[in-house]
């Protein structure tokens, strides 16, 4: 594979400008800081200098390596395209004059592999500059292992590129730029509860392409709950007599459509269904699933048709999510209902079980469901809380309850992935973006294999408190100071003054996402209070 340039020359070269401390020129965005670099979120390794580079707006595509035809890069170029030049350029005084320094994106894929699971390999490295032959035509060039990679650096060329208003043209400040870059964590996650209220195929779309654009890689489709069944189930079609409405459901094709949509965007989707404990509106179709009419969760664990459904609904999902991970819920299980209904007291008695044991017993059938059919269960944390050491040991721990499992899972060799509802939690309006920011999946794990097992973490939005007309503003921009501290590296946002070092760069992120017609809310909204000095 011919690589167009030596990348490593650049880096010399403008690392010595940048420890020379040459002052940088932003000229026409002057009200922006020199020091800072407005990129969410920050790469890992980048250099930079001080050349203006204007954009053709008739930008090409040049591909190369196995993977460079993929559809998923020519699409995402198509999109990007569109994004860096969503400003009319009709009126730049360079239009047809070839003036343009960078006519040409260049994009080398290693891999045809199209393969995305949990740890596809995200890096790339980006450079755009002025050719080296000292032409004014100049390139931008990515090159990645896998397409993936290839998405993520298109993503922050795109953040490279601003239209600027005296021109009327889209430049690159602060070229030749050289960019290395890779996430810090292979898993880095935001919910979507589609139970407590309905969001439609596109409220759904327009999230996951928001998520792209912070480098965000897997959505968590918390699809169902108590409160509405809102998926097509093929083998119990009375499953979704559960829904809201017959308006506010997805067919199977939807459900594909939203995988497909998400995957192009580098995306995995992570289902869940919230077993026992969270399943009240299964049997609106199915009664027998409830203890009682009057006695509704957990799920009535005395039948073995209630297992049926779990399998059954397992087999049709398992064809549409092809993700390793599927989430089976857990949490908030309350066995009052086990108790007080008598076939189920009775059933208890037979088999000698406590509630509890048979909450645990529960959970690790369904968790052998699960692995029959080759995915890694994910469960909320008190299922390892409750009787950890009898969980399956390819179970990922899903973090909740403050900030203390991680620690104690990863400890006994399980992977976990944190949420500590104090701070990543959307719904709780009340965290300001830098409760989002300072949070810390490796806290208090120190060793390097332990380190290991923390996938990464997710933060949800749980919709009791949201729907359509506002789930975009409030999952944004607190989500990007998650996505930043999931991506970037820890020395990067940790122990700094992030007043100065990130606040103004997310206020920047932010406009780019009203920009690119994400309504996300004022970094410091009427909830939040104002950071810290
Ligand atoms: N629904 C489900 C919820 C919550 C959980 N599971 C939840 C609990 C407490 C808060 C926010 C959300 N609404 N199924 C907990 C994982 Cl504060």
């Amino acid at each position: 594979m011919a690589v167009p340039y030596h990348f490593s020359s650049f880096v010399f070269v403008f690392t010595l400008i940048c420890a020379l401390g040459v002052s940088l020129g932003f000229n026409s965005t002057s009200d922006l800081d020199d020091s800072l670099v407005y990129l969410w979120p920050l790469p890992s390794e980048f250099t930079f200098g001080e050349d203006v580079l204007a954009v053709d707006p008739d930008l090409s595509l040049a591909v190369g390596g196995d993977g460079g035809n993929s559809d998923i890069v020519r699409e995402a170029f198509l999109r990007y395209r569109g994004i860096i030049f969503k400003h009319s350029t009709r009126f730049s005084k360079f239009r047809g004059r070839s003036m343009y320094d960078i006519s040409k994106i260049r994009i080398i894929v290693h891999s045809d592999s199209e393969m995305l699971q949990l740890g596809v390999d995200e890096s790339y490295s980006l450079l755009v500059a002025k050719n080296d032959d000292h032409s004014i035509i100049g390139e931008a060039t990515i090159e990645a292992n896998t397409v993936y990679g290839a998405l993520r650096g298109l993503e922050t060329f795109s953040q490279l590129c601003a239209f600027d208003y005296g021109t009327k043209t889209v430049q690159v400040y602060n070229a030749p730029w050289y960019i290395q870059d890779k996430p810090r964590f292979v898993y880095r996650g935001l919910m979507l509860d589609t139970s407590r209220h309905y969001l439609p195929i596109d409220v759904i779309k327009h999230v996951i392409e928001s998520m792209s654009y912070a480098k965000l890689n897997v959505l968590h489709w918390h699809i169902i709950d108590e409160q509405s069944f809102p998926l097509e189930v093929p083998t119990y079609p009375k499953l979704w007599k559960g829904a809201y409405t017959k308006w506010e459901r997805y067919t199977v094709e939807d459900a594909y459509d939203i995988v497909n949509f998400a995957k192009m965007r580098g995306i995995n989707v992570m289902a869940e269904i919230d077993i026992p404990g969270h399943a009240e509106s299964w049997g609106t179709g199915y009664p027998d699933l409830w203890p009682s009419p009057s006695c509704r969760e957990p799920l009535d664990v005395s039948k073995e048709f209630t297992f049926d459904m779990v399998s059954g609904i397992l087999t049709d999902m398992r064809k549409i999510f092809p993700f390793e991970l599927f989430h089976l819920g857990g949490d908030e299980v309350n066995t009052d209902c086990w108790n007080s209904t008598p076939h189920v007291q009775q059933w208890l008695q037979d088999h000698n079980m406590t509630p509890k044991e048979a909450y645990q017993y529960f959970v690790l059938r369904a968790q052998e469901i699960a692995i029959s059919k080759n995915w890694a269960p994910v469960n909320w944390e008190e299922t390892f809380n409750t009787f950890a050491t009898n969980l399956n040991p390819r179970t990922v721990i899903h973090n909740w309850l403050g900030p203390g499992v991680c620690p104690k899972a990863v400890a006994k060799g399980f992977r976990c992935i944190y949420s500590n509802q104090g701070v990543w939690y959307l719904d709780h309006l009340d965290v300001p973006w830098d409760g989002f920011y300072n949070a810390e999946p490796l806290e208090g794990i120190n060793s390097a294999s332990e380190q290991e097992l923390v996938l990464g973490g997710e933060v949800c939005m749980w919709s009791e408190v949201a729907d359509t007309s506002n789930v975009l503003q409030t999952i944004w921009p607190r989500a990007a100071a998650a996505a930043e501290r999931l991506w970037s590296k820890r020395e990067a946002t940790s122990g700094k003054n992030i007043t100065l070092t990130a606040l103004p760069r997310l206020h920047y992120y932010r406009c780019l996402l009203t920009r690119r017609g994400v309504e996300a809310d004022p970094v410091t909204n009427k909830y939040a209070r104002q950071p810290p000095n």
